[in-house]
């Protein structure tokens, strides 16, 4: 943890004045290094008083998903254990692989308040506005085969989704693959990106778009995007929100690469898929078919059982989910 985050955690741990002297003799730093450092944490939003022979006092922490304020209480062993934050940037997950390319370590996070140029799939836009919602993309560099990468986005789906219960108590489902949503609403995004070769995944970026406390969206969005408050009618902590769900990605991601737990987790999966067992419309290279979602690969891939019987194997792609996506 660098100084910051641990001048945070102390001040936070206390709740109370601390000395300079008391913190220099803790961290092993000098008082100006820790008066350096305040003068820091101030300029960066956090409100603390320096009263003359009591010491500092934290007062307010910013609502910013920083590396002080999310490591200090993180349950994680090596996801999120990195983080790069930033207030602004085109897209995390394209800052991602500047830093996957540079030999970033695997569970790194980057971090934005805000994208100006959010990435969907296809050549999408994903809206990011300042501070309301977790726009984050984390570098994984598993032991898998390309053919295997649709796993990745399943376990960031149910993270996410299991998140969303555990510290809401919203209902969230998930649409295969990679949105989730509340009352047929999206509340989240993701997009897994890889760069592999023919047996070898060099790294996967993977990106997730969550709305926590979104008020309104665009006009064009508007009827089918939703966040944590507009369905819980509250605002929610997204630090809290951040460190459960890379706690339930680490969860995850370790059951998901050993082969006895795979079926336990396909059911659970299942249990939170609107896509299974209804009618779909897929558009691949251009041309649409309709079927029926019947089933999931251990992979990941939807199983979908043509009009003419015929079955087929979905890795990602356009999914149109009747009864969800307007369609007839
Ligand atoms: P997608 O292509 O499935 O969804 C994009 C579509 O969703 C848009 O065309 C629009 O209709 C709608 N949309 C746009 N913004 C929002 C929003 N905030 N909430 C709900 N619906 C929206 C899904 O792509 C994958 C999105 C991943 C976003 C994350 S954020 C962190 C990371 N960095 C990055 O650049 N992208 C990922």
């Amino acid at each position: 943890m660098s100084l910051k985050s641990k001048i945070v955690e102390i001040l936070k741990e206390k709740n109370d004045y601390v000395s300079g002297e008391e913190m220099s003799n803790l961290l092993g730093v000098s008082r100006t290094a820790v008066w350096k450092t305040i003068s820091r944490l101030k300029e960066e939003g956090y409100v603390i008083e320096a009263v003359t022979n009591k010491g500092y006092y934290l007062k307010q922490s910013p609502d910013l998903l920083t590396e002080e304020e999310i490591s200090p209480t993180l349950k994680t062993r090596y996801i999120g254990r990195k983080i790069y934050h930033y207030k602004q940037v085109d897209s995390t997950n394209k800052e991602a692989k500047k830093l996957a390319i540079d030999g970033a370590a695997e569970g790194s996070i980057v971090i934005s308040e805000e994208q100006t140029a959010g990435k969907g799939r296809l050549g999408r836009t994903w809206a990011s506005p300042y501070g309301l919602g977790i726009w984050m993309s984390l570098i994984l560099r598993p032991q898998i085969t390309p053919v295997e990468v649709s796993k990745i986005t399943l376990i960031a789906a149910l993270a996410v989704s299991k998140t969303i219960q555990k510290v809401t108590g919203l209902k969230a489902e998930i649409k295969w693959p990679n949105d989730i949503l509340i009352n047929k609403k999206k509340v989240c995004g993701i997009l897994t990106e890889m760069s592999a070769e023919m047996d070898k995944i060099n790294y996967i970026i993977l990106g997730i778009g969550l709305n926590v406390n979104t008020e309104e969206f665009p006009e064009e969005i508007a009827h089918k995007a939703t966040s944590l408050k507009i369905e819980g009618k509250k605002s929610y902590d997204r630090k809290e929100l951040t460190q459960e769900l890379l706690f339930e990605i680490e969860n995850y991601y370790r059951l998901f690469t050993k082969q006895e737990t795979v079926d336990k987790l396909l059911e659970e999966y299942k249990a939170c898929c609107v896509t299974l067992n209804k009618e779909v419309k897929i558009i691949r290279n251009g041309i649409e078919y309709i079927g029926k979602a019947v089933g999931l690969t251990e992979n990941g891939e939807l199983l979908v059982e043509k009009e003419d019987g015929e079955l087929i194997h979905v890795f990602s792609g356009e999914v149109s989910v009747r009864g969800i996506d307007a369609y007839v």
